[in-house]
């Protein structure tokens, strides 16, 4: 019986790494899911630098091949190990729509979502400034839009795309955010809870809710 040789390496509470992980689910490919704890600074052995000198998680090792960033890690399995090419698509349209989409997770949403939430874990923050607030609702008007002509994100059927942002949005519906301005992101949402690996995910995205509603003054 041949092993899995491709090696996730995860911390729960994050939303990338919950990401890459829901990713490899969806697409059904075996991972062996090594547990780095950043509480614990894990992140920083000597034997996890070698792999990845950036030392973040989520870090994928495929025999050898070595790579980090949650959506890369996404597009990458998708590609090498997708059933067809349906969760990440080779027609360049697609593809493009898809990679959007991903792009607006890594450098809107998810951003704004740790603008809020790290200082309050982290850093004492006991409050959320309205200015951040009224940033994250205004990005979450852009989700809601995207979800008026399409079931999931990227289209007609379930992309790479909606597994990263079902790792955000999960993170951010367990901290307690006021979705009702959204009905689109909440249907979606009761959508995602059929992808395999959802409850893996909620699970962790809960830890990551609880750290921040356990400072956050209510
Ligand atoms: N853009 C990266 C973000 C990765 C990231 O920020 N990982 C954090 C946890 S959320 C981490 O590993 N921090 C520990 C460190 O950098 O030492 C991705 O999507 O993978």
């Amino acid at each position: 019986m041949s092993e899995s040789t491709i090696k996730l390496y995860h911390f729960a509470p994050s939303s990338p790494s919950r990401g890459a992980l829901l990713a490899a689910r969806v697409i059904g490919v075996p991972v062996d899911v090594i547990i780095l704890d950043l509480f614990k600074k894990e992140q920083l052995n000597e034997s996890f630098i070698k792999i990845n000198p950036q030392h973040c998680v989520p870090t994928l090792d495929d025999n050898g091949f070595v790579i980090w960033e949650s959506r890369a890690i996404a597009c990458y399995l998708a590609d090498k190990y997708g059933k067809d090419d349906t969760l990440y698509p080779k027609d360049l349209q697609r593809r493009a729509m898809v990679n959007q989409r991903l792009y607006f997770d890594s450098s809107f949403l998810y951003p704004k979502i740790r603008a809020i939430c790290y200082p309050i874990i982290f850093e004492g923050a006991t409050e959320i400034k309205d200015k951040l607030k009224d940033d994250l609702n205004n990005t979450l008007n852009f989700l809601n839009q995207f979800l008026d002509a399409n079931m999931w994100v990227a289209g007609d059927n379930v992309t790479i795309a909606d597994t990263a942002i079902t790792a955000s949005m999960t993170a951010l519906r367990e901290v307690g955010w006021d979705f009702t301005s959204y009905p689109n992101i909440q249907r979606w949402l009761k959508d995602c809870a059929t992808l395999p690996g959802y409850e893996e995910n909620l699970e962790g995205a809960k830890a990551f809710g609880a750290l921040v509603k356990k400072n956050l003054k209510q």
